[in-house]
């Protein structure tokens, strides 16, 4: 252990930690901004580039980056010295310098660390003054990037290129032109981006923020012609309240119901109703390869791996476009969702699907670009018209003046907003593949499933392995989140050595609950435990906990699409995928 004294405070840390770990066990705070930390995933930003972190400590000359330096045996740090405080506003006036002053309207005001840091060191004005950098504008679907607002700080490079291995953002260039661009400068939309938005999570500042479309669902609702419908994911319910002072790890789902109504949409429905669906379908295509393939049918892929997550399908398109037969075929929830808004629901209201707007609200940026993809279309009117993220549906709830904290609950409309359990928990990593499995079992071996909470594809782990016994088989099941762990399991499908019958993925840490359009979650592991607590609390809380007991979907099938696989099926819930 290592003897260190950090303002006066004494304390002892492990070999190996940093001036800024002992400084956080000793409860001081010293500020960071490009410094960002996922031990526990094993990622961490730690290039010293900013310079803000910056401490005396006795004997040296220079100050040191207490984000980057090694506590060594009886060193002696101070963190509020003229001599400290002087460099770190120093540092702070050269960002501004060179740093649009556009706050009134940025889309990251409010919530940005360098609007913070720049408040919290009382900058009034800006003694540097000279050139300042313009690039060009990037507006992608889900993400806009804004190169004039970045800092260099390379949070995003750490999560595109280490987390998620897209290799997509690099820093070109040197000095005054040095930028982070994808390849050749090309835009997003032209790259191999998957809009997973993780870079937008971690951005400090309003270089990569989300495309908002708040503004389309004001004037959809203001147009006495459309009918309007809202879907919620199961991971917005889980972090809304963050945006309103609510506890993280509080379930706002009531509240979040009756400000869509209060918003005034028609219809107030939950992507949950669909996840259940999407059980039964992708569910059912797992019994059917699986039965296949122990009958000897050579020509059956497996593992089946889950398709819900639009980052993932767009990710295996561009890396792996061999391997287009593994993933199932079901869409996602959200855009089961639309399509059967869009054909039994409008049926059912005798409505023509044109009349119809269905507005989702997802924890994913993604979400934005999958809703565009033209196969979700039907002769070019979308399933689902427009995407908001949960920040996005946070300023909307302010903006309509809901007292949001003082509004009661409220329950989902019948039929598309009843859901399971089972629903709930596709929110957090595992939780499609523990959904999945409730249903496979019950409906395999015609047996009552005891215990429903497959506690080996939980928890925080970037791949989990679970055997799973159903009937006389034993079923191998791979979980992974974050797109670098779905990379190594789709290599071993590769090479032909996965040990798996089936795999889920999701590409954001923990699953959706730490989507890109989330509360910034800053790589903050133990806000995303709290996230996941809220999603299992209500699964337990459900009176149905398994897909296939939602009586609104025995319905649809009863009435609408005959059974799980059917023609009409295959055609309203299945897609297809591109190279
Ligand atoms: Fe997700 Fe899904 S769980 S992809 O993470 O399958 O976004 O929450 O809505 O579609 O249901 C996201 C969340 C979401 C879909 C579902
Ligand atoms: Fe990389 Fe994801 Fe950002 Fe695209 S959205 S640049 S894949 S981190």
């Amino acid at each position: 252990m290592m003897n260190i004294t950090i303002d006066g405070k004494a304390t002892q840390v492990p070999a190996g930690s940093t001036i800024l770990d002992a400084a956080k066990k000793l409860d001081v705070h010293i500020p960071t901004l490009c410094f960002l930390q996922m031990d526990e995933m094993k990622f961490n930003n730690m290039t010293a580039s900013c310079r803000i972190c910056v401490v005396e400590v006795e004997k040296r000359r220079n100050l040191a980056p207490a984000c980057a330096t090694p506590v060594m045996d009886g060193m002696v740090v101070k963190t509020n010295t003229i001599r400290v405080l002087n460099a770190r506003r120093s540092v702070l006036e050269l960002m501004l310098s060179d740093h649009p002053k556009d706050c009134l309207v940025c889309a990251k005001s409010g919530n940005c660390e360098l609007q913070d840091l720049a408040e919290a060191f009382d900058i009034r004005e800006i003694g540097v003054s000279g050139a300042m950098s313009t690039y060009r504008r990037d507006a992608s679907p889900a993400i806009i990037r804004d190169m004039d607002k970045c800092i260099l700080c390379r949070r995003c490079e750490t999560m595109c290129n280490d987390v998620q291995t897209c290799g997509i953002l690099s820093g070109v260039d040197r000095g005054f032109n040095a930028v982070v661009a994808p390849p050749f400068e090309m835009n997003l939309e032209d790259s191999a981006c998957t809009f997973c938005g993780q870079c937008a999570a971690v951005c400090p500042v309003g270089a990569l923020v989300e495309r908002d479309h708040t503004w389309d669902v004001v004037t959809a609702l203001a147009d006495p012609e459309k009918v309007t419908v809202v879907q919620t994911a199961p991971a917005v319910r889980a972090a809304l309240g963050e945006e309103f002072g609510i506890e993280a790890g509080t379930s706002v789902t009531g509240k979040m119901v009756a400000a869509l109504r209060q918003i005034g949409f028609d219809h107030v429905f939950d992507t949950d109703f669909a996840a259940d669906l999407t059980i039964m379908e992708e569910g059912s295509e797992f019994l059917d390869r699986l039965t296949r393939h122990l009958d000897g049918d050579t020509s059956v892929k497996l593992p089946i791996m889950t398709s819900c997550c639009p980052a993932w399908v767009k990710f295996f398109e561009h890396q792996f476009p061999d391997l287009l037969d593994v993933p199932s075929t079901a869409k996602s929830p959200m855009q089961m969702f639309g399509a059967v808004a869009k054909s039994y629901y409008a049926e059912l209201l005798g409505i023509p699907r044109e009349k119809m707007v269905v507005v989702s609200i997802m924890p994913c940026l993604a979400k934005k670009y999958e809703c565009s993809r033209p196969e979700f279309m039907v002769d070019g009117n979308p399933d689902v018209d427009i995407t908001l993220s949960t920040r996005e549906l946070a300023r909307l709830i302010k903006l309509m003046n809901i007292e949001f904290n003082a509004l009661p609950d409220e329950d989902f409309d019948a039929p598309l907003g009843y859901s399971t359990g089972a629903a709930v928990i596709f929110g957090v990593t595992g939780g499609v593949i523990e959904a999945a499995l409730r249903t496979a079992y019950e409906l395999h071996t015609g047996e009552k499933l005891d215990k429903v909470d497959f506690e080996d594809v939980r928890g925080m782990d970037g791949v989990k392995s679970a055997k799973v016994q159903v009937g006389s088989h034993t079923l191998n099941i791979g979980v992974a989140h974050k797109l670098g762990n779905a990379r190594k399991l789709l290599e071993e499908i590769r090479e032909g050595k996965s040990q798996y019958h089936a795999i889920e993925i999701m590409s954001c840490p923990g699953g959706c609950i730490g989507g890109g359009g989330q509360p910034y979650h800053h790589g903050d592991v133990e806000l995303l435990k709290k996230r996941t607590a809220a999603i299992y609390d209500e699964d337990l809380a459900k009176p149905e906990r398994k897909s296939h007991e939602n009586p609104y979907i025995v319905e649809l099938y009863e009435k609408y699409l005959g059974k799980p696989l059917s023609e009409k099926a295959h055609h309203l819930l299945h897609t297809h995928y591109f190279k």
